[in-house]
């Protein structure tokens, strides 16, 4: 799988890509990150890639040239149809583990980065597919959206992670939280690990991981459990816990 970055930071996206599990992805070529730095493309003398927004007002607004030139430097590589080209908004669909396993499918992911005010809009007509933010609260640029984005999407690609079934025992995929983990030693401060973790009884641990995950989406994520199934099992678990 392939990421393209039209970015001014390319430096930063490299920086937080390139360790742990994602920058062993990069090293052995499952995945590859590519960044565009859109200051590369302007014509413009100084370097410059940003003006002010016509109508007036407050900041500045990245033009649309150099941003469509990035593009085209980008299309040049891609052989075949035209990719999926996401702008990273707090304006757009807030992305998800769907939309996730979803753009994981992609061969080639194309983000754009904005900065400053915003983005003519004619250069996004032109070439953005997906408009995705992150969630309900405004960062300074898209940088740190399109990481999270290719971090997100990346440990899908299959050989991404050692074990291959990882991903969907994970939380979002089930539609419920993941269940408390526990490691060495058997006994921290004075909190022991729960017993039947030592019991060496593997349905016993199952079942009690997956009460555990429900209980936990219950009182962390109710909202998740609408769109969950709720078994007559599971009604009657979340019931006993209630009377506690
Ligand atoms: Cl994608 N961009 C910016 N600038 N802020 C955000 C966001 C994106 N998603 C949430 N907040």
């Amino acid at each position: 799988m392939k990421f393209y970055v039209m970015t001014l930071f390319p430096e930063m996206i490299m920086n937080g890509m390139d360790t742990s599990i994602i920058g062993r992805a990069m090293k052995s070529g499952i995945i590859n990150i590519e960044t565009a730095n859109i200051r590369d493309y302007t014509l413009e003398k100084h370097g410059k890639v940003d003006d002010y927004p016509y109508g007036g007002g407050a900041g500045m607004v990245m033009q649309a040239e150099p941003i469509y030139r990035t593009y085209e430097g980008i299309k040049k590589k891609i052989k075949g149809e035209n990719p999926r080209v996401i702008y990273l908004t707090p304006q757009g669909k807030v992305f998800n583990q769907h939309m996730s396993e979803e753009l994981s499918q992609e061969e080639n992911l194309v983000f754009l980065c904005g900065h400053y005010e915003g983005v003519d809009e004619r250069v996004l007509d032109s070439i953005v597919t997906d408009h995705v933010s992150i969630g309900d609260y405004v960062l300074t640029g898209g940088e740190l959206p399109a990481m999270v984005m290719m971090d997100s999407i990346a440990r899908l690609v299959p050989g991404v992670l050692n074990n291959e079934d990882s991903p969907v025992t994970e939380s979002f995929s089930s539609g419920l939280l993941e269940y408390p983990q526990y490691s060495r030693p058997e006994e921290f401060m004075g909190e022991k690990v729960p017993q039947i973790l030592l019991s060496g009884h593997h349905a016993k641990v199952e079942e009690w991981r997956y009460e555990k995950s429900l209980i936990r989406t219950f009182e962390r994520r109710p909202d998740l459990l609408k769109t969950y199934h709720l078994s007559e099992k599971d009604k009657k678990i979340l019931a006993k816990y209630n009377e506690i």
